[in-house]
Order: C-alpha cells, then sequence, then structure tokens
C-alpha cells in the first residue's frame, strides 16, 4: 500500500511540475505557483528529487520584492484559467515589485523558512544541500525582516495580514463579521474556479466582491504597507500566519548557527523570536475557549472562535506545555469525536461550521501536516498518529483532493480540486 500511495503521489506532483522549474498546486484550478503551496510541495520533492525541491524554492525567491516581500502568487506563465489574474493584481503599480515576474500584491502564510530546515533534514547529500541553503538563506532572512518591518504595526512582535487570502484559508467563518463591515460595489466578473469544482463546494460571488475591493484599495496605494494599515477595511494578526513566522524564525537561527558568521543575523532573528512568542501568548489566547484565536486590528478586539489555525502554535513552540494541554483538550473535546476524521478546519460545534465548504469545515491535509508535527513537538504522539492515520486514510479512500468531508462514513468525500500537490507532497513526507 505505501509503495503504491508513494509513487501515485510522486506522479501527481510530476504531472504538476511546470518546464519554468516550478509546480502548480492544480492543473486547471490554480495554474501558477502558490507561495506556501511550493513550500510544502519542496518537502515532498525533496524526498524523490532533490533538484525539483531546489528549483521549488528558487523560482519563488527569485521573485521576491526590492523591500523583501515575497508575494502569494508569482505568474511566471500564462494563463486563463484562473481569476483574478496578472491584469488585476497589477504588481507593477508597486516601485519595489520584481521588475522580472508580475505577481499579486499580497502574500501567504511564510513557510520557506522551516521548508529549507525540512528540505536539510530531507536531503540525503547534506553537503550539496548545505550549498543550497547558504545560497538561498538571506532572501528568506530579508523576507522576515519586510515583516517586523512593515507589519508589526503595534510593535507587539506580531504581523498583520491585510486580505483573507494572506491568511491561506480564504473563506474562513472567522471573517464574517469584517464582510459585514464592509459594502463593496458588485463587481462583474467571470469567475473560472467555478467552472472546475462545484460551486457549493467555493466561496460565492458575494464574497469574492469582498475579496476584490481589498485589492483596489491597496492597489490605489500602490501596495504601500503604511497605507494598507491605515485603510483596509481587513486587518487581522493571525494566528496561523504568524505561528509559520515565529517556527520560520528558528529554522533559520539553527541554518545560520550551522553556517558559522552569522552573529548579528541571528541576535536580531533571537530578539523578534522572544518578542513574538510573549505577545503572540499575551494577545491571541482566549482563556474561555482555551484556544489561540485571530484578533481584529480594525476592531481591537479578538475574534473569538476556534479553527484548525488555533492549534497551529504547538507547531512553533508557542505554548507552555500547560497551556499545551488545555489547548489538545479543546481540539479533542471539539474536533476529535470517533466518528470525525481529524482535523475539521472549523469548530464542528458551531453553526458556522459547514463541512463541504472549503475553509469553513472540511480537513486539509497541510493542516493536519502542521498539527501532526506540533502535537510531536509535545509529545502528544497518539493524537500526532491519528491525525497522521487519518490523513493517509482520506487520501487512500477518497484520492488527491484538495479538502475532505471530516465526517466519516460519508461518500465521495473528497471536493476541491482533484490531483492536488500538497496533498501529495505530504502524504509523501507521512508515508516516509
Ligand atoms: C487564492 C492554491 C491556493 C492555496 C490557498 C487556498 C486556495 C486561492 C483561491 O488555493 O486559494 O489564493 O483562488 O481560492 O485557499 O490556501 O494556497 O492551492
Amino acid at each position: 500500500m505505501k509503495e503504491r500511495l508513494i509513487s501515485q503521489a510522486i506522479n501527481v506532483l510530476d504531472e504538476n511540475f511546470q518546464p519554468g522549474g516550478f509546480t502548480i498546486p492544480c492543473k486547471g484550478l490554480y495554474p501558477f505557483q502558490w507561495k506556501w503551496d511550493s513550500g510544502f510541495i519542496a518537502i515532498g520533492q525533496a524526498y524523490y528529487d532533490v533538484s525539483k525541491a531546489k528549483q521549488e524554492i528558487a523560482t519563488l525567491l527569485d521573485a521576491q520584492w526590492d523591500n523583501g516581500f515575497i508575494p502569494h502568487i508569482v505568474f511566471h506563465n500564462e494563463s486563463d484559467t484562473y481569476f483574478p489574474g496578472a491584469d488585476v493584481h497589477r504588481s507593477d503599480l508597486s516601485p519595489v515589485s520584481s521588475k522580472k515576474y508580475k505577481s499579486t500584491g499580497m502574500t501567504q502564510p511564510p513557510v520557506t523558512g522551516f521548508v529549507l530546515e525540512e528540505m536539510y533534514r530531507i536531503a540525503k547529500d547534506k553537503e550539496d544541500m548545505f550549498g543550497y541553503i547558504k545560497s538561498q538563506i538571506d532572501k528568506v532572512y530579508d523576507n522576515h525582516k519586510y515583516f517586523y518591518e512593515n507589519r508589526d504595526v503595534n510593535d507587539e512582535g506580531l504581523v498583520f495580514i491585510y486580505h483573507n487570502w494572506e491568511s491561506g484559508t480564504d473563506n474562513s467563518p472567522i471573517w464574517d463579521d469584517i464582510w459585514e463591515t464592509m459594502n463593496p460595489p458588485e463587481y462583474t466578473f467571470e469567475r473560472r474556479d467555478t467552472t472546475h469544482v462545484d460551486a457549493s463546494q467555493r466561496p460565492s460571488k458575494r464574497e469574492y466582491d469582498h475579496y476584490l475591493y481589498i485589492i483596489e484599495i491597496a492597489k490605489e496605494n500602490n501596495y504601500n504597507d503604511a497605507k494598507i494599515a491605515e485603510l483596509s477595511p481587513f486587518l487581522v494578526i493571525d494566528p496561523l500566519f504568524n505561528a509559520m513566522l515565529i517556527k520560520s524564525n528558528q529554522a533559520l537561527i539553527n541554518l545560520y548557527t550551522l553556517i558559522g558568521d552569522n552573529d548579528d543575523k541571528i541576535a536580531q532573528l533571537v530578539k523578534w523570536q522572544v518578542k513574538s512568542i510573549k505577545g503572540f501568548n499575551k494577545k491571541l489566547w482566549d482563556k474561555e475557549l482555551g484556544a489561540y484565536v485571530h484578533y481584529d486590528l480594525r476592531k481591537n478586539k479578538p475574534i473569538s472562535f476556534v479553527t484548525s489555525s488555533s492549534f497551529s502554535p504547538l507547531y512553533a513552540n508557542i505554548p507552555s506545555k500547560e497551556r499545551a494541554d488545555i489547548l489538545v483538550n479543546t481540539m479533542m473535546t471539539k474536533f476529535g469525536g470517533e466518528d470525525k476524521y481529524l482535523c475539521a478546519s472549523f469548530d464542528p460545534e458551531s453553526d458556522r461550521f459547514d463541512p463541504k465548504k472549503y475553509w469553513r469545515g472540511p480537513v486539509w491535509i497541510n493542516m493536519n501536516w502542521i498539527l501532526f508535527n506540533g502535537l510531536k513537538n509535545y509529545e502528544y504522539n497518539n493524537i500526532a498518529e491519528r491525525v497522521k492515520e487519518d490523513s493517509i486514510e482520506l487520501i487512500e479512500k477518497y484520492g488527491f483532493y484538495e479538502y475532505f468531508n471530516c465526517k466519516k462514513g460519508t461518500e465521495n468525500a473528497g471536493y476541491g480540486g482533484d490531483n492536488f500537490s500538497w496533498s501529495a507532497a505530504l502524504l509523501i513526507d507521512f508515508l516516509n
């Protein structure tokens, strides 16, 4: 079983690999390079084709802007199967954008730091991978510097996202109350996603109006972060995004220590790290829910819902052991019933939960991978194994889908895109 699944996963990744040296998340639905997808994809590729893994991250970092920013989509290639494309995002409006590639002007969770460390762990030829990491690592450092210098508006070690697409968890019910504060125009545009995937599994047209409206505001301000922080109706501290930054800080510290001669950078990273972990525990912990939550910087108040992002701080060693116990207890009470696969993306006990709709409830393999590793960090080994076994079972039963129904016994429980790259890539890691 194991060998067969691994070879199917390699096949998915190879089919999605492009001549430009990057891998699309899914044919038709997502025809370009996405930032956090590339990170997860490179982890899988590192097991069977190191050269592809190296290209994956190098092509992403090649699109870095002059200020250290790394965009969420790089339009290396032309395709008309996705909306909104390069002509909507218009990265050329920013004076610091890449002159080489068109891209979006928003980013995604900063996974690249810990991905480099994972690639080093997996690589058989350590010396070769070490050389590669030395050639790329400063770009990731510059990216973290960009975050701390431009997006930490309260100087508390926590960085904002200004768009739901930056979170990676696009239509999470977390954003519903923010949409209520906005009244965007009814734009006319042709959706492409719903020609590839059943509309009931995707965000609504009205949600897309909100998504586009925020982009328009950012464009009017030439993607200037200070202006965005002042004017965007969406300004959130996301626990997943910040946990990925903190995990990646730690990875950079570890890698620079191995490289040597980088004391200044290490000292700076340690400073950021201490401040971020402190700020995170202070601002994002919700005592009543027993979980980390999102924080709305516009309203200056927490968004008190439990999502799979609430548990991601385990991966970055953010909670104390005592707090981790409470967090895992919340996870198992709300999400961990025997009738369910771990881990739903949104609180199954909430009336906003929808088991079929994208980030409003389904299980995602990348989140499971983060949770598996986080649970291992704190030695919740049995629960970690369950997350891993559930992930493998879902893929084996239903295929390499983008997301899955958490309810056991559902017929056709795989939703969204098929032959989805990070589901394949992370399955390879789970099976190794
Ligand atoms: C917008 C590519 C991306 C993932 C995101 C996922 C989805 C895009 C979309 O696909 O978002 O970025 O068009 O729906 O939500 O996490 O990176 O796989």
